[in-house]
């Protein structure tokens, strides 16, 4: 069955103009000038979808999420049929989360649990980064087959010592190896054992709220890791992409790599951009839990979120993703009720990523092709998904979002789709708003209707990062 999405204005990475997009089955064929004749004779016998008025866009490429994760003694409350629901719902058509090695556990075996959790169960598209927690020899052997099998990047962890945490040997010998098979290093830069003595000390001294998670995880010990993972990944001659930034000293350091040459990328997240140290983390009572993520959010007064703007501008920042982590309040934040530590790390938001990014559209901050850049086409080409995802074009699949530009809604619990009992973009005001979406050719969300199903989800085998030279 061929659609017809008629009448809107396409956004690309670089541009936006009117014109029609033809599809056939799970593919799209044909992007048309409107009124041509090629696009008169397909209304004809096609499915017309009127986009009168919308945007058309490629849907959104989340390439940080974290379903059904178990962390802190908890399991993250979306499951990979409620998030990747709730995707779709904000018009992203495609997640890339995570299997994590544990220490003392073989890489096979993590990745399987993963697949098994994940298959059948998934609304939109997904693929995998593999955590690696245990760097061994076999571990590192194990890399290999998994680019081969299109797991085609890695994370490591320079924060939680005793649990995640690789030393800078096992960072270099990952980084060796990507710098021969290919793959991409995603660092956690934050210089966890210097954050654990801070940790212990605030506890010591009865400092046990939530807002000591973001006073102990200090920018400065972001800023160290960030620029000893550069150093790091120079001498490893492998490309590093930094997950989750939030502190401009950060953003310096990868600046200042980039402006060198390096194949040094970094993300940045909607959390970072909105939520502060002092309002959020630091609001009254135990409030505070439910902004608790890693890396933490900053200090207001210190222009984090500014910076985060301007990069996401210079492209000094080349992606945005949610770092999609949701633990409920009630019974999981709460497990750290008496001690900021035992705080579940993460935010949901999954559901918004789109919107919340669009509001740089409306405030000037980014230009729509931009949106689309950052949302989309960049993580798509940085993951090896492009142009199968990320892209409307001849040959990519039918992942298209139409974003009606001129609605105007408000961000709550109440009308959000995430298994969360709270929202942390509570009562912002939102321009833009999801109108349809599809996923390989089928619409998945019309209005305010979900017609999509679990299982409709495909598993991406993915290539090398395109971002390499
Ligand atoms: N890092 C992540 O990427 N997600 C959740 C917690 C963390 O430390
Ligand atoms: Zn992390
Ligand atoms: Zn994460």
């Amino acid at each position: 069955m061929t659609k017809l999405i008629r009448g809107g204005t396409v956004v690309s990475s670089t541009g936006a103009s009117p014109a029609d997009v033809l599809v056939d089955g799970e593919k799209i064929v044909a992007v048309l000038e409107p009124g041509s004749a090629i696009a008169e004779s397909a209304a004809s016998s096609a499915d017309v979808i009127d986009a009168t008025g919308k945007y058309v866009i490629p849907g959104g490429v989340d390439v940080h999420t974290h379903m059904e994760i178990d962390s802190a003694g908890t399991t993250s409350s979306d499951t990979f049929e409620t998030g990747t629901t709730a995707a779709a719902w904000g018009g992203t058509t495609t997640i890339v989360d995570f299997a994590t090695q544990s220490h003392g556990e073989r890489v096979r075996e993590a990745l399987d649990a993963r697949f098994a959790a994940a298959s059948g169960n998934c609304a939109i598209d997904y693929g995998f980064h593999m955590i690696l927690g245990d760097v061994t020899d076999e571990a590192l052997k194990e890399m290999d087959s998994l680019v081969a099998e299109g797991i085609s990047s890695f994370k490591l962890f320079m924060a939680y010592p005793g649990v995640l945490l690789s030393d800078d040997r096992q960072i270099l010998q990952a980084m060796q190896k990507c710098s021969d098979n290919g793959g991409i290093v995603m660092m956690h830069a934050e210089n966890g054992i210097a954050i654990d003595l801070l940790a212990e000390q605030a506890a010591a001294r009865g400092d046990t709220g939530p807002k000591n998670h973001g006073l102990v995880r200090r920018a400065e010990l972001e800023s160290e890791a960030t620029h000893r993972a550069i150093k790091l990944a120079k001498v490893g001659e492998c490309p590093l992409y930094i997950v989750h930034l939030s502190a401009s000293e950060a953003l310096e350091e990868v600046a200042r790599a980039r402006n060198g040459g390096s194949n040094v990328f970094a993300e940045t997240c909607p959390q970072y951009l909105y939520l502060t140290l002092e309002d959020h983390l630091g609001a009254p009572g135990f409030e505070g839990a439910k902004y608790v993520c890693s890396t933490p959010l900053r200090s207001k007064h210190e222009h984090h979120a500014a910076d985060l703007w301007t990069g996401l501008r210079a492209n000094d920042l080349s992606v945005v993703s949610t770092d999609h982590c949701p633990f409920c309040f009630k019974d999981q934040k709460e497990l750290g009720l008496d001690d900021f530590r035992l705080i579940p790390n993460g935010i949901g938001g999954v559901e918004h990523r789109m919107d919340l990014l669009y509001q740089g559209v409306v405030s000037g901050e980014i230009s729509l092709a931009r949106w689309v850049e950052l949302c989309a086409t960049t993580p798509a080409r940085m993951f090896g998904l492009y142009p199968q995802k990320g892209t409307i074009q001849p040959g990519a699949d039918a992942d298209i979002v139409l974003y009606d530009p001129a609605a105007t809604w408000t961000i709550s619990v109440d009308n959000h789709h995430m298994n969360m009992d709270y929202s942390a973009y509570e009562g912002i005001e939102i321009t833009g708003k999801v109108d349809t979406v599809m996923s390989r050719g089928e619409v998945i969300v019309s209005g305010d209707a979900f017609r999509g199903r679990a299982g409709h989800g495909k598993y991406l085998e993915r290539g090398l990062s395109q971002y390499l030279v």
